[in-house]
């Protein structure tokens, strides 16, 4: 199974990128396409439109936009919810020790990384960043 992430501006632009993804294959993940962006504020509404009523979406787009970040698609067993577990919870001030947000991220919203919540979320995401021609088969 597939899923989507993304090392965020915070993370990318800091240096960080090697070591997060460097966890994430300890953690069993395999990279089957990778890329580095600066999104578009228009891409970045789209991509966070399910939060577009939300008090944090414009700073969320702000950040977001702030620099490049990289999506990757991951490869693993259970790949959606093994990489929710690996990353932590959305505030690093809650999320478990070792994990990814506790280890990287600087807020709740300047938090490192991005992960899919649920398979169909996955496939969506996948195909909003990479063609179908860009993911290794297999
Ligand atoms: P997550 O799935 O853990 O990335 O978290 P959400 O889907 O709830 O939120 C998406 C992004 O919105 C988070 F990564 C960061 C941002 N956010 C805020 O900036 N403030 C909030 O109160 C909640 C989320």
């Amino acid at each position: 199974m597939d899923t989507l992430t993304i090392v965020k501006p915070d993370a990318f632009g800091s240096g960080r990128a090697g070591q997060i993804i460097a966890h994430l294959e300890a953690a069993g993940f395999l990279i089957v396409a990778a890329r580095v962006k600066l999104l578009t504020r228009a891409e970045a509404e789209a991509f966070y439109s399910v939060h577009r009523e939300r008090p944090f979406f414009g700073s969320l787009v702000d950040f977001m936009t702030s620099g490049p970040c990289m999506p990757l698609i991951l490869r693993r067993e259970e790949a959606v919810s093994e990489l929710r577990r690996v990353i932590g919870a959305t505030d690093p001030a809650e999320a478990d020790e070792g994990t990814v947000r506790a280890l990287y991220a600087e807020s709740k919203e300047r938090n490192a990384i991005h992960a899919s919540d649920s398979p169909e979320n996955a496939e969506i995401e996948i195909a909003f960043f990479f063609a179908g021609t860009e993911r290794l088969q297999g």
